[in-house]
């Protein structure tokens, strides 16, 4: 069994990458000097942040010379991500930056009209010749997250194993002898991409590849399902995964215990949940990092889940009793490197969106800006609380209205949404369309969308809100809130535009098992991973 040696230059989270090779038994090593890296029997670049960030982490640490003369001895190895777009020759997201310059082309940047980016979730992949490496692939969808792509050209035909369609054709996987690339995370991407990385990691010989699959003639994005696990401690102290009708969580009196978070996130992620969630949703009270039984489960979960997570609550700047500074950044860091794979920020987003109206402009200081900077916007969501309010006529308010199926108690035909920090429990001047503009603006990688009326209540989405909230950003949109059938899941994906549906109570109550969801959206035509 050989040595893999990681190259994890700090810039990320490359824990759930340490966690799959783990799970599939093989030892690892880090590559921490130059000269490590000639002495590798198998190297794994699983590139994090963006492009030029990467290479220029490359350069400083003295791994550029000693990776291409790696690579040009053809000895085996795997990029991930922007390990894929660092072996061609630059970026258009970090123009004047020269790539490892091994592959023809440059990285372009998504560009079809009406295109959410990043591209994320779970695409298929069409493979053109029989490489080992998809050896027993049998078209299972890959999760994928990044707003850059590389692109089949003549140039590159040589290294071409594998193309995906999101507006039009890029390349997501290369390989030429023992040097491959690809632009999924196979690490993310539940058993099928542990199979993928396990015939990398055996040294799967060229010899052994078998016929594989070459269909579809066009892969479609999925759209996804998400398990979300709203936790809190309880108030015998123990961390639980709670649930509220409308926020309370309380039933006579006491926080309802719905189960243990590791134990239900593993339980979703064997049920089939593309994603799963974590909301701490009284960090906003607490200083999160002293919360050290949410970065235990987020670890935890990590060993043993192989889809993306995500975990919000209390993510901004903070002083603690000693006096001592912590950024957003710090606080997304330790969050990061317990195992999650993106950040969501709540009641931060509003005070940032505040100060952004008033100012008129981004400073560059807020907690979207620097987490997206350092970690990518597709590591940055924003979890958005509103709630209705109702008034008489689109002109009684300077807020964005609409025009409501759903009359107010008076009797009105229009509504705003409202934004709330703290879990709602307190309401601010900013409308749900002013915040999910600004928060693009500022990088925001995904909007998760709340609706503090339709949570908890199994009544469905809240259509109205989420289709003003999609069609006034691109920015992919997760719909939340409401799920009560798997009828409803059909409904948000064909009346809106959302990339996302995710749900609670009715997983969390066993009302509903995800493969039903499934087999709904899939008997009516909609694009679901299996
Ligand atoms: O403000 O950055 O500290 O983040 C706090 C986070 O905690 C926010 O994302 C906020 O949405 C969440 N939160 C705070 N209080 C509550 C609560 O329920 N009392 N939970 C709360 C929000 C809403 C959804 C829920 C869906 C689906 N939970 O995530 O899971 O509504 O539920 P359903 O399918 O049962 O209808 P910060």
């Amino acid at each position: 069994m050989s040595m893999i040696s990681l190259i994890d230059y700090g810039a990320g989270n490359v824990r759930s990458v340490r966690n799959a090779i783990a799970r599939l038994g093989y030892p690892l090593t880090d590559i921490t000097r130059p000269e490590d890296i000639l002495k590798a029997e198998r190297l794994i670049f699983p590139g994090v942040g963006n492009f030029g960030a990467a290479m220029q982490r490359l350069h400083a640490l003295g791994y550029l010379e000693p990776l291409k003369e790696y690579l040009s001895a053809d000895r085996p190895f795997l990029g991930i991500c922007i390990g894929l777009q660092c072996l061609f020759e630059g970026s258009e997201e970090s123009p004047g930056i020269a790539g490892l310059g091994l592959i023809p082309g440059t990285i372009r940047r998504f560009d079809a009209d009406g295109l959410a980016v990043p591209h994320m979730g779970w695409n298929g992949i069409r493979p053109r010749w029989d490489s080992p490496l998809f050896d027993g692939y049998r078209g299972e969808k890959l999760y994928f997250v990044h707003s850059y792509r590389a692109l089949p050209e003549p140039a590159n035909g040589s290294w071409a194993l594998a193309g995906t369609d999101y507006g039009g054709e890029f390349l997501s996987a290369v390989q030429k002898g023992k040097v491959a690339a690809v632009q999924f995370h196979p690490e993310k991407s539940g058993e099928a991409g542990l199979r993928f990385l396990e015939r990398f990691l055996a040294d799967a010989c060229p010899a052994s590849a078998a016929a594989c699959y070459r269909g579809p003639e066009k892969t479609r994005l999925a759209k996804r399902v998400i398990a979300c696990l709203d936790v809190r401690t309880n108030d015998a102290g123990d961390l639980v995964v709670t649930k509220g009708d409308q926020y309370d969580v309380r039933e006579q009196g006491q926080v309802r215990n719905l189960g243990k978070p590791v134990d239900l996130a593993r339980r979703y992620y064997e049920e089939g949940a593309d994603e799963i969630t974590f909301l701490n949703i009284t960090a906003f009270r607490d200083f999160p990092l002293r919360d050290q039984p949410m970065l235990e489960v987020l670890k935890r979960t990590s060993e043993q889940v192989f889809v993306p997570l995500t975990i919000g609550g209390g993510i901004r700047a903070f002083t603690d009793s000693d006096g001592r500074h912590y950024s957003a950044l710090d606080v997304a860091a330790a969050y990061f490197r317990s195992g999650a794979d993106k950040v969501s920020i709540g009641s931060d987003a509003v005070a940032t969106v505040e100060q952004y109206l008033k100012n008129g402009g981004a400073t560059g200081n807020s907690a979207i800006e620097q987490i997206a900077q350092v970690y990518g916007n597709q590591a940055v969501v924003i979890s958005i609380d509103p709630r209705r309010v109702y008034v008489t006529a689109p002109d009684a308010t300077h807020h964005h209205t609409v025009r409501t199926q759903v009359p107010g108690p008076n009797g009105e035909q229009f509504c705003w949404f409202q934004c709330t920090v703290k879990g709602g429990r307190e309401g601010r001047d900013i409308d749900v369309i002013e915040l999910a503009q600004a928060c693009e603006k500022l990088g925001a990688g995904e909007l998760l969308l709340n609706s503090i009326d339709r949570d908890g209540t199994g009544s469905g989405f809240d259509l109205e809100l989420i289709e003003a909230v999609s069609r006034s950003v691109s920015t992919p949109v997760i719909a939340s809130s409401g799920a009560g059938k798997v009828a409803h899941f059909s409904e948000v994906f064909e009346a809106t535009d959302v990339e996302a549906a995710l749900a609670a109570g009715i997983f969390h109550r066993r009302e509903v098992p995800i493969a039903s969801v499934k087999a709904h959206l899939s008997a009516g035509g909609i694009e679901v991973r299996d």
